[in-house]
């Protein structure tokens, strides 16, 4: 199968990362397509660059419906256009935000989320209630980096948020840690070793849920408000 892996922003590095996060995870029959748009934000850190990185990462979905693509999987911690992205797409669409509070709250009653900036808590906080996970959810913490250290700043990115997560379980009676960007993808394996905790990163945790969906054979649904777009 085929798995298209949307980086949202531009930045290549980003893009790059995460797709080797994925790979790593993925069954040997299954071929990651990782991709980013040409035009748009370089990073996503509010609500506008949220709306111009959905606009573009459309254009990427219908590309790869038309090129029969198993699943798409949106890697940016505030699931930009997903319901969007559902409406043009046959195969699954899963957004990391999601598919991390899914798999953090099977293996645990409660999680932290670490993210970036403190302006992006609130998108995790209205992605918590959209998603019907506020109560399992018990801190957002915020190392307050830009998106884009994580590329250009990745030792002092893993320090800060290694020393989060550390504070996160220590303080907060949580069972799990969720991070909340997709450029720190690549640092979970490490972060849970080390702290001896479950670390759920939503890239590779999307990875997975999309080889069960299409292990079933489940597909998005065309019956109801997923279904097509009206044509005008
Ligand atoms: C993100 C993310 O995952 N990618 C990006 O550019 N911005 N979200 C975040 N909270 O940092």
């Amino acid at each position: 199968m085929r798995i298209q892996v949307i980086n949202p922003n531009t930045c290549l590095e980003m893009t790059n990362s995460i797709g080797k996060s994925a790979s790593q995870v993925a069954s040997e029959k299954t071929e990651i397509i990782a991709v980013s748009p040409s035009q748009g934000v370089v990073s996503i850190e509010g609500h506008y660059d949220e709306a111009i990185a959905a606009f573009h990462l459309l254009e990427l979905i219908r590309q790869g419906e038309q090129q029969h693509v198993d699943g798409h999987i949106i890697a940016c911690f505030g699931d930009p256009g997903l319901a969007a992205a559902r409406e043009l797409a046959t195969a699954p669409v899963i957004g990391i935000a999601e598919a991390a509070f899914h798999v953090a709250s099977l293996i645990a009653t409660k999680f932290s989320i670490v993210t970036t900036l403190s302006r992006t808590k609130i998108i995790a906080e209205h992605l918590l209630i959209q998603y019907g996970y506020t109560h399992q959810c018990a801190k957002i913490h915020c190392i307050d980096l830009p998106v884009l250290d994580l590329e250009t700043n990745e030792q002092e990115t893993y320090q800060k948020l290694l020393e989060m997560c550390q504070s996160a379980k220590q303080d907060d009676g949580i069972g799990a840690i969720v991070l909340g960007c997709g450029g720190m993808a690549k640092h979970a394996e490490n972060i849970s070793k080390v702290l001896d905790i479950p670390v759920i990163d939503g890239v590779t945790a999307a990875v997975k849920l999309i080889e069960a969906l299409h292990g079933l054979g489940i597909r998005t649904s065309k019956w109801g408000d997923y279904d097509y777009p009206n044509q005008k």
